[in-house]
Order: C-alpha cells, then sequence, then structure tokens
C-alpha cells in the first residue's frame, strides 16, 4: 500500500474491524487521504465511537454503490463483506486495491506471529498458545478472528513478545504479505458455504495462510487440505503415531477407549488425563499449539507443563453439570458439522450410557447427509431451531422441539445416570439467538433450572 499515494480510502463495515480501521487511519500521521465510511445498516454498532476517533472521516449508512466503490483509490474491507459484489468485483477489476486489516497489519508489524486457521478449533488452539506463552513469562497475545482486531496491536504501549493470530477464511482472502514464524490450518469441513462458489475455494482461502510461513502445521488425517507444492518446514499432526512428529499413543478412536497420550518425536510428552480438554480433537488441538509454542522458541517440556493447567474455553465441549450422574455439555460454539462430529466422536468414548443430542439452528447451505454418520452414535436426537427438521430427517424417532429450555426439559424427562446431554448444534445460532454465546448461556440456564426444580 503506497499511504503517500492513496488520496480516496473507503472503509467498508463499521464493526468491530471498521473502527480499529477508522483508528489506525486516524493515527497515521502521513496521511493525506479523505476517508469515507460505509455500513448497510442504519445504525451500526461502531458508528459513534468512529466518529469520535476520526470526526474529519465521511459517515455512510447505506449501501455502498458501484460509483462509490469505483471513486476509490483504496478500499478497506471487514471479513463480513462478501468479496463476490458486484462493486467490488469491478473495483478489483479496475485495479483498485481491496485489502483487509490483516493485510494492513502485516505490512506494519515488526513482532514474530504464529496464525491459526481451520474449520475448527482455532479459538481454543489460539488460546492454548497464548496460554502457553504467558506461562513460560513472554508476553504473548491473541488476536484477529477471536476478537481483538490486529491493528489495535500496533497502538499497544507494551510491545508483545508474540501475537497469536486466529485467521478465518474470509480474513486470509485478503492476504499477501503476511509472514509468520509458523501457521497452522486444523481441518477443514464444510462451512460457511452461503460465502463460497465450492468448498475448493473455501479450502483455497484457508491455505493462503502458509504463503509466507517458516513453519507448516499439517494434519495428517486430511491431506486433501495440503497445499502443493509444499515449501515451507512441515511439522504434522493426527491421530495415529508417527516416529517424528505429534501424534497419538493407545487407544481406539473408533471403538470403545479414547487415546492415552500426546507423543513427540516418540516419546509420550502428555497423557490424555493430565490435559484439562475433553474429547480427541482437544489432544489435536494441543498437538498444534504445543508445535506453534515450538516454534516460538518455548521448549516442548514447558510446553507441555503450561498446558497442563489450561482449562480450556466456555461453549467448547463445556461440561455444565453433571446433577444426578447425567453429563450436560454445552458445545455451543459447534456451529457446523465437522465441530458436532467431533464432539459426539470425541466425547462417546467418555460415556456409560446413552448420548442426547439436542442439534439444529441455522445450517448455513450445509448439506446435512454429511452427519448421518455422527448421529449413528447417538442414542436420542432432539432438534431445534430453523433447519432441525433437515437434521431431524436422517434419525429415526427424533424430535423437533420449539426452543431450547423445551429441548433441555425434555431431555430431563429422558437421561438417566450415566447419560450425556451434549448441545452441539451444527448450525450457526441467529435463528434464534443473538450469537452462540447467548445459545451457551441459555442451555446451561435451562440445565440448572431443570436439575433445580426436579431436586
Ligand atoms: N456489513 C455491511 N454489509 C455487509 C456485511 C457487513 O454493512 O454485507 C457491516 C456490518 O453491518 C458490520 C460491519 O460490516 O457492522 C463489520 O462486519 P463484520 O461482520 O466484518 O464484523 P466485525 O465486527 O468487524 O468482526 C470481524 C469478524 N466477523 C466476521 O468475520 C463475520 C469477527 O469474527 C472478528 O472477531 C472481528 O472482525 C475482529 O477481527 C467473528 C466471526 O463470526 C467472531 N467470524 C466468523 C467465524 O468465526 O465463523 C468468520
Ligand atoms: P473455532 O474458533 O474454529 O470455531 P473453537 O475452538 O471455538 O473453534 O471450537 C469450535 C467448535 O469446534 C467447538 O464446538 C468444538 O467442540 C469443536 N472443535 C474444537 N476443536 C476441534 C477439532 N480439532 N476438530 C473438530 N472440531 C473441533
Amino acid at each position: 500500500i503506497n499511504w503517500q499515494k492513496t488520496k480516496h480510502i473507503m472503509v467498508l463495515g463499521l464493526g468491530k474491524t471498521g473502527v480499529s480501521v477508522v483508528r489506525f487511519l486516524a493515527n497515521k500521521p502521513s496521511l493525506i487521504a479523505d476517508v469515507r465510511v460505509f455500513d448497510s445498516r442504519e445504525n451500526p454498532p461502531g458508528l459513534e465511537d468512529a466518529k469520535a476517533i476520526m470526526p474529519g472521516a465521511e459517515f455512510n449508512t447505506r449501501r455502498w454503490e458501484i460509483e462509490d466503490t469505483l471513486a476509490a483509490d483504496l478500499i478497506i474491507t471487514s471479513p463480513g463483506i462478501d468479496l463476490r459484489e458486484e462493486p467490488l468485483t469491478l473495483a478489483r477489476d479496475a485495479g483498485i486495491p481491496v485489502v483487509g486489516d490483516i493485510e494492513i497489519f502485516a505490512q506494519n508489524v515488526d513482532f514474530p506471529l504464529v496464525a491459526v486457521t481451520g474449520s475448527n478449533g482455532k479459538s481454543t488452539v489460539t488460546r492454548l498458545v497464548e496460554f502457553i506463552g504467558q506461562q513460560v513469562g513472554k508476553n504473548v497475545v491473541a488476536a484477529g478472528n477471536i476478537g481483538l482486531p490486529v491493528l489495535d496491536l500496533l497502538q499497544l504501549d507494551n510491545k508483545p513478545d508474540a501475537v497469536v493470530l486466529e485467521l478465518s477464511s474470509f480474513q486470509l482472502e485478503l492476504t499477501e504479505k503476511l509472514k509468520l514464524k509458523a501457521a497452522v490450518l486444523l481441518n477443514i469441513s464444510a462451512d460457511h458455504l452461503d460465502r463460497y462458489n465450492a468448498l475448493e475455494d473455501y479450502i483455497a482461502a484457508k491455505q493462503r495462510i502458509f504463503n509466507n510461513a517458516d513453519t507448516w502445521v499439517l494434519n495428517r488425517q486430511q491431506q486433501d487440505t495440503w497445499p502443493h507444492p509444499i515449501t515451507g518446514k512441515v511439522v504434522s499432526v493426527g491421530k495415529d503415531a508417527h516416529p517424528n512428529d505429534f501424534g497419538l499413543l493407545g487407544g481406539n478412536v473408533d471403538k470403545s477407549s479414547g487415546p492415552v497420550a500426546i507423543t513427540y518425536a516418540g516419546e509420550v510428552v502428555l497423557r490424555a488425563d493430565q490435559l484439562q480438554l475433553q474429547g480427541v480433537h482437544n489432544l489435536l488441538n494441543a498437538q498444534a499449539a504445543l508445535g506453534l509454542a515450538v516454534s516460538l522458541g518455548i521448549s516442548i517440556e514447558d510446553a507441555v507443563e503450561a498446558a497442563k493447567n489450561f482449562t480450556g474455553l466456555e461453549h467448547r465441549c463445556q461440561l455444565v453439570s453433571q446433577e444426578s450422574g447425567v453429563l450436560w455439555v454445552n458445545d455451543s460454539k459447534a456451529t457446523n458439522i465437522g465441530a458436532t462430529a467431533a464432539a459426539v466422536e470425541g466425547l462417546r468414548p467418555a460415556i456409560t450410557g446413552r448420548l442426547l443430542l439436542i442439534a439444529g439452528g441455522d445450517g448455513k447451505g450445509a448439506d446435512f447427509k454429511e452427519l448421518a454418520e455422527t448421529l449413528d452414535k447417538v442414542d436420542i436426537l432432539l432438534t431445534i431451531g430453523k433447519d432441525g427438521p433437515k437434521i431431524g430427517k436422517l434419525f429415526n424417532g427424533s424430535r423437533q422441539v420449539n426452543s431450547l429450555e423445551q429441548a433441555v426439559e425434555l431431555a430431563k424427562s429422558l437421561v438417566q445416570p450415566g447419560d450425556m446431554v451434549l448441545l452441539s448444534p451444527a448450525c450457526a445460532s441467529f435463528d434464534q439467538f443473538n450469537n452462540f454465546e447467548h445459545r451457551g448461556g441459555v442451555f446451561c440456564q435451562a440445565v440448572e433450572a431443570a436439575n433445580g426444580n426436579s431436586a
């Protein structure tokens, strides 16, 4: 980006990203450009903040048109905006640079970076790397899709020793110069298909994370997502044993018992019961986090010791009650099929009784047939929300209920000691809730009420 020659900047979106972009521009001494900000909502969340930060900018609460984009000589867009829309494709065809916040950050940052992408597990791995870094006394900060806009890192008084970026496919679509010490693509399962013409486009966006990465952390069980050619130093993770890289020892993932330990270079480094996270998928997440921590110069021994103290994140396979011997698990963050498959398969070995699954919501265009195999491991299915019936069709005897509270009440009447009730919706929440946190919160309250009422 040549800021000296940029005269007309257009900022698209006024959520967290848009506000951080405006803040960055307001703090840029050499900026000569006028700034026009757009959000198609009447009352975008960041409007007042952005106005206070940059009173001289022009703020528009309307849809941007072709005339607007073609009048700009730099367009800075938010990840929620679809790059396939005409005003943007025409601008790009006309040679007008369209960038995101991550690319601007990449061109201005001078501290070490590692990054995490994948359909599922990003936040868990990102927070675990941050946690490991902090436990060994480094000032490591997590940013990006996890919530802290990356450009705000450039304004910090205390420069971080390293940053862990959680990156979505949307953010990766526009990165060119993102230099990373290490990057991981955890897994790919169908998601966000409303934003891509084909699954291949979604995978290609995720693979861009490796373009300028020294170390590539790759999943051995998902080789169809490996970029070609491989030009970085590979550190692989996987469910199987491996003589040189990360692997798992023992257990039978598809049968009754889970794996017992994480290995590195053929040696056991962490037993499954030393980690406070549930499920086989979290053993993979831990491998990836250890791989990234090592690339930041942390010893594997120190990283493993730190990882033992990590308690995991809310709404991700979080055990919320064991009242009367029934396990109630909140996995509200499972917003796609892959996450629900991982939860069911990863938790199944821990259950002595039956598994009751609550699923449904907004499927974002997913084809639920891919969930059929997972549903074979479920004993009782209750569905909720807009696309609940689509999931229900795949399961004999499933029941659609009107609300999550009703699902919990019904579940309570059906379960007995040894059973697990798992909220893992395989869908986004916005048909019935503000966000996944709201959905998880409603579940937890309903579980408490149901168990309280019965006492
Ligand atoms: N907007 C429009 N028109 C549109 C789309 C959006 O005007 O067609 C406006 C919205 O009104 C909004 C603004 O654009 O006010 C910005 O929207 P945004 O959706 O890009 O949201 P931000 O608040 O900037 O948050 C983004 C990420 N959001 C998305 O990718 C959708 C946040 O990830 C991220 O934490 C934040 O930047 C900081 O980097 C959230 C997310 O849902 C958690 N991510 C997806 C996911 O994890 O599945 C990818
Ligand atoms: P993301 O940030 O990618 O959405 P999270 O760590 O928040 O990832 O987890 C999201 C959901 O995906 C949770 O429901 C969790 O149970 C599931 N999950 C976590 N790690 C994995 C993994 N490695 N493979 C598949 N599913 C996973």
